[in-house]
């Protein structure tokens, strides 16, 4: 039987001792304020980002992880096992994803095997962890991967920045460019299309955009199919902690976790942002 290793990048969100608990391996990616590099999870909290990026007069940038990090990471795990499968950020956000599959290939002693979420924050974590159970269970990365590409046909996930200039500024906005002026003032819903973010829906108030996730994950829960709902946000736990309450007090039968947009993300993001994201785990 094949020894599999599961790597995801620090995007996923997922705790220390998350990962600890299901033996995964987080690569951090970078924010950079001016001259300072960190690596998110390991140099810099997200409650430390969001208290800089308030202080700071220049807004952060964010950097993918080297491929020799990738590389040494490789080398690592290749020493106890067979093959890797490694989850990533959303590839076209990214080029986190495109340096994995670089780094993978250069090894000759371990098989890498990299899926794009296509997606990012705590439901890249999501198939992180069903990665995880499916090789302590003694899957295959073959069956793991197909595994993961099904959940990715049943798997949405919505969200709204508080103020979209961060995601305008870092390039990440597609298909707003007609109507960015006016979009700054509103709080679009925003999704992933073709693995990179687009406006779902003009909405005018945050309110009204929260309004409009939650009625997307209704159509799909009211449906009763077994759902991982994660609630996430960028600094406003409160609102966050409301979410959660209303979405487990309607669906208790779902499995519904909070977490955080973090520094990277946030970086794209601000603060204030909240989004929901589902897997149907059938
Ligand atoms: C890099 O520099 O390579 C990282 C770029 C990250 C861009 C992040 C854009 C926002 C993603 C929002 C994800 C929301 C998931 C629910």
């Amino acid at each position: 039987m094949s020894r599999i290793a599961i790597v995801t990048d620090s995007t996923a969100y997922l705790s220390e001792t998350m990962r600890k608990r299901h033996n995964i391996t987080m690569v951090p990616l970078n924010v950079i304020f001016g001259e300072d590099t960190y690596k998110e999870e390991q140099d810099i909290t997200a409650e430390e980002f969001y208290k800089k990026m308030k202080e700071t007069e220049k807004l952060p940038t964010t950097s993918q992880p080297s491929i020799g990090l990738f590389e040494e990471t490789f080398e690592v795990l290749g020493k106890e096992c067979d093959e890797i499968v490694v989850v990533t950020l959303s590839s076209g956000i990214s080029g986190t994803c495109q340096t994995a599959v670089a780094a993978g290939e250069a090894l000759e002693n371990v098989k890498v095997h990299v899926f794009d979420s296509e997606v990012s924050c705590l439901i890249q974590g999501f198939y992180a962890l069903e990665a995880s159970e499916m090789a302590a269970a003694g899957k295959s990365a073959a069956e793991i991967i197909s595994r993961l590409e099904s959940l990715r046909a049943r798997t949405r996930a919505y969200f709204m920045a508080d103020d979209l200039s961060h995601l305008h500024r870092g390039g990440r906005l597609n298909g707003a460019q007609l109507f960015i002026g006016s979009m700054l003032q509103i709080k679009p819903v925003l999704h992933f299309e073709d693995k990179k973010i687009v406006p779902f829906e003009k909405v005018r108030t945050e309110k009204k955009a929260v309004a409009r996730i939650k009625s997307l994950l209704d159509e799909d829960a009211s449906r009763g199919a077994p759902l991982n709902i994660a609630v996430i946000h960028g600094n406003c736990p409160e609102k966050a902690d409301k979410l959660v309450k209303e979405i487990k007090e309607k669906y208790p039968a779902a499995s519904v976790y909070k977490s955080h947009f973090g520094p990277v993300i946030g970086t794209h993001l601000g603060a204030g942002s909240i989004g929901i994201g589902w897997m149907d785990m059938s």
